[in-house]
């Protein structure tokens, strides 16, 4: 049997099984194969499994679309963050030049990055949609190092599930997504915007760009990367500070 026709097998068996027992065989199936988010413990927990594991069985490295330059919005949406603070604005003051991004977890090579660090680094560019879970969106380029890329320097070891990333406003603000997602081609941590410098209101010095999931998943602001095999001791075990807030963990579009 070949792998595509593998994988819609499984996808089918899930689904149905699913809808035939409830979610209770499709559950079985999906912890299997690692494939369990860590929001599934609450009241949409076996909706949230049913959507993340068909996601990821059928569009593991699937490309979010890419849109044209002429496609490019004008002037983009900048959602309002929360007052960035004093510590923010000195740094700011000071062209980011103290700002570090800091590499740590299931890696052999626990490092941090200034931002001309990451400038020396191979580059790719995007354009593609930010959409919000609140149904507005916009389609900008963005400019960054592939997340892998990073990932690669400090020596990620193979047991590693998932990535956590903190930003300036955490614990207000921070993600996480599976390796499928961080190791994915378009995953960039965004120095540039539009052929510019990122704005700061739109996450510079550094964001994280997640084109695959909704807008809540690009978090402004990275300062920590940390490798991980589970995300239980992270918050309140949920994956990110957005099921504590009521939102899926998973945001897949
Ligand atoms: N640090 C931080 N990251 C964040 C947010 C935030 O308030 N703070 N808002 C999120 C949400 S809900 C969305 S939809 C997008 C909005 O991106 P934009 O401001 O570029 O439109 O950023 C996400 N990243
Ligand atoms: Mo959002």
């Amino acid at each position: 049997m070949n792998r595509i026709s593998r994988r819609k097998l499984i996808t089918t068996a899930l689904v149905s099984a699913g809808g035939a027992a409830g979610l209770g065989a499709s559950g079985i199936i999906a912890r299997r194969r690692g494939l369990i988010p860590p929001d599934a413990g609450g009241i949409w927990g076996p909706g949230e499994t049913l959507t993340y594991a068909a996601q990821r069985l059928l569009t593991q490295h699937s490309l979010a679309r890419e849109f044209t330059r002429a496609q490019i919005s004008k002037p983009p949406f900048a959602n309002e963050v929360y007052p960035l603070g004093d510590q923010f604005k000195k740094l700011q003051d000071a062209s980011f030049i103290d700002w570090r991004l800091a590499v740590d977890g299931m890696v052999g090579n626990p490092t941090s990055f200034s931002l001309s660090d990451l400038h020396g680094m191979p580059m790719r560019s995007h354009i593609t949609i930010l959409a919000c879970e609140e149904g507005w969106s916009y389609i900008a380029e963005w400019i960054g190092v592939p997340l892998s890329h990073v990932l690669h320097l400090a020596e990620t070891l193979p047991q590693a599930c998932y990535v956590v990333y903190r930003s300036f406003q955490d614990p207000d603000w921070w993600e996480s997504i599976d390796m499928a997602d961080a190791l994915h081609p378009q995953t960039l941590l965004t120095l540039g915007m539009n052929s510019s410098e990122l704005p700061v209101p739109f996450g510079g010095p550094l964001r994280m760009r997640v084109p695959r999931q909704l807008g809540y998943k690009s978090v402004k602001y990275i300062t920590r990367l940390t490798v991980t095999d589970s995300l239980k001791q992270f918050g309140k075990g949920l994956g990110s500070s957005s099921p504590e807030a009521g939102y899926a963990w998973y945001a897949g579009i």
